[in-house]
């Protein structure tokens, strides 16, 4: 029985492995590179300066309403296994991309940047694409608005995550993910225009300022699960088709470090 089931998973895991090598469709990964000229003006800048730069590019962008945002994550977070499925931030579990909803059982939308971190609404800060993943409705409630940080007890239907009392540990291949996901809201938010000026910090429990922790984590997360394939069409994705701008800790990993290092 055992070995029978062992077999059962090793072929699974060959065909994944046939799936993610096979050509891939044009419309999902026949994305391009950064459009020429997208960062002029970031040349020779680091720290406050280039941040400064990358928030005056990136803001220029179109937003979506939270409503669009479910179309969008059917697309931009489609399983290259199953056009028809989405993969799931934290279990890492592809679901019916019609299965969305707040159910048990459905996928919904996780703010990576907690929603009560500075009130992000449903326009604008809390309908950005960037940090909004489709994740499983009660990993999501355990989730809850914890900010980042290592330790705790493997959490029930994600178990390859991990939370206490006032942190969350995400599985080992989007730890690199959800930095770069909250760097760029940290760059994006600067509290003009009435939006929140959201910031890393490097606590926990930080409620609901506009603050999300902890940053020399964070850091180290994004340095040890740098940008792939499926993390840079998914930017490319949100620029061309949704809200034409990217995530520059995508595009050039080292500007992290330029700014917070
Ligand atoms: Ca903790
Ligand atoms: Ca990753
Ligand atoms: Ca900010």
């Amino acid at each position: 029985m055992r070995g029978r089931t062992a077999s059962r998973a090793a072929g699974m895991v060959s065909v994944l492995m046939l799936a993610s090598a096979a050509p891939v469709s044009a419309g999902q990964y026949g994305a391009t590179d950064v459009p020429d000229g997208y960062y002029s003006g970031t040349e020779g800048l680091s720290g406050a300066a280039l941040k400064t730069a990358l928030h005056d590019i990136v803001s220029d962008s179109t937003v979506l309403t939270y409503d669009q945002v479910w179309a969008a994550l059917r697309v931009t977070d489609e399983d290259p296994a199953d056009p028809a499925s989405v993969v799931l931030l934290y279990s890492g579990l592809s679901r019916d991309a019609d299965d969305n909803g707040g159910a048990l059982g459905d996928w919904n939308r996780e703010h990576v940047w907690p929603k009560s971190h500075g009130d992000l609404g449903t326009y604008g800060p809390g309908s950005d694409l960037h940090h909004l993943r489709p994740t499983d409705v009660r990993v999501n409630s355990i989730r809850g608005s914890k900010d980042f940080d290592l330790g705790g007890q493997p959490v029930d239907d994600a178990p390859d995550n991990s939370t206490d009392h006032d942190s969350f540990e995400p599985r080992d291949e989007v730890k690199g993910d959800v930095a770069r996901m909250v760097l760029y809201m940290a760059v994006r938010y600067e509290g003009g225009s009435g939006e929140p000026d959201l910031e890393l910090n490097d606590r926990t429990g930080n409620g609901s300022v506009p603050r999300l922790g902890r940053l020399s984590v964070l850091l180290d997360w994004h340095a040890a699960d740098p940008p792939d394939a499926f993390e840079r069409t998914r930017n490319d994705l949100i620029d061309e088709r949704y809200q034409h701008n990217r995530n520059p800790f995508i595009d050039h990993p080292e500007w992290a470090d330029e700014i917070w290092g």
